[in-house]
């Protein structure tokens, strides 16, 4: 591997362009050659904010470029495993944007594709695992003796009416996924999804806010909040309930606007570290096991919202 990365972003909406400027200007080891996006004016118009980034007509092409050393997915999620897939046949690094894929049965063809590979190459963007807030909670842990509960919190501003309830559970809810997932040290058992009165504010027929509760293999519980169009701030917050004593993240007050803003040091460490590890010829952090266990407790949880709320188990395979 050379000395510096050279890193390709496909899909430069919202967060693949964020990543593309981290990338430009200061993740340390990297430096962004490429991008690629199924709108090529956005695409070029990335690229025309920084010295020598090319612009490819396809991901795939993007991916078997010789000019590219790694890639970071952040195209929408469908697209996700084909893309992956052939980032793993040309044995490049990546940093997949969550969720993993659309569907566990997608997440699962990535888990076993990537068993004939000599090493992991996949990054999940969990980012919350890097967030410094968070990592605090994750090191108090010890000190609070058994975990019983989490209580998350978690609201945007507003979302587009194309954001309906199942992707609030596939695309928001999913991060409490993970960070339940991580702070037990637990897989998820089963999800309930409750719907109590929507706002008169969230666009016609869609369920928000919703109210998820997950039950660990540990024995502990967690409840989330998930409100997308809360009108207010961007609010995320968690609490951890032990034995002998409960720990927080806080929301920072005044509240961000946005994701790209509360989580920015998050993504500049989660893309710092990803950089640094693919340098020293690994991948850190969440994988595809993680991306996998995640969509599949999403999937229960869109179940359980379809059926009244009802816990669905949520089945991983062995
Ligand atoms: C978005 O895709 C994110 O990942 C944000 O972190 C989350 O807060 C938001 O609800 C999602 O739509």
């Amino acid at each position: 591997m050379t000395a510096v990365l050279r890193v390709g972003v496909v899909g430069v909406g919202v967060m693949g362009a964020d990543h593309a400027s981290r990338l430009a200007t200061r993740v340390r080891g990297a430096s962004l050659v490429a991008v690629s996006d199924a709108d090529p004016a956005r695409a070029s118009a990335v690229a025309a904010r920084f010295p020598g980034v090319a612009v490819f007509a396809s991901p795939l092409s993007l991916i078997a470029s010789s000019d590219v050393d790694a890639v970071v997915i952040a195209s929408p999620p469908a697209a996700h495993e084909s893309q992956v897939l052939a980032c793993m046949a040309a044995g490049k690094y990546v940093l997949c944007e969550k969720p993993l894929t659309d569907s566990s049965t997608s997440a699962r063809r990535l888990l076993e594709a990537a068993r004939d590979l000599p090493r992991p190459l996949v990054q999940v963007g969990f980012m919350r695992r890097f967030d410094p807030s968070y990592t605090r909670l994750h090191g108090l842990l010890p000190s609070l003796g058994r975990l019983l509960l989490l209580h998350n919190v978690h609201r945007n501003v507003s979302a587009p009416a194309s954001f309906g309830s199942e992707m609030i559970v596939r695309d928001s809810l999913v991060h409490e996924v993970d960070v339940c997932r991580w702070l037990f040290g637990s897989e998820i058992l089963a999800v309930s999804v409750l719907a109590p009165a929507s706002s008169s504010l969230a666009p016609a027929g869609v369920r928000d806010p919703l109210v998820a509760v997950f039950r660990m293999a540990s024995g502990g519980m967690a409840t989330t909040e998930v409100f997308i169009n809360s009108q207010v701030g961007y609010e995320v917050r968690c609490e951890a309930v032990g034995e002998t004593g409960s720990a927080f993240v806080e929301a920072p007050r005044p509240l961000p606007p946005d994701f790209v803003a509360r989580f920015a040091t998050a993504y500049d460490v989660e893309v710092q570290a990803w950089v640094s590890a693919c340098l020293r010829g690994s991948v850190d952090g969440p994988g595809l096991w993680d991306g996998y266990a995640a969509t599949t407790a999403s999937e229960a949880g869109v179940r359980s919202l379809q059926n009244g709320g009802e816990p669905v188990a949520v089945e991983t395979f062995t």
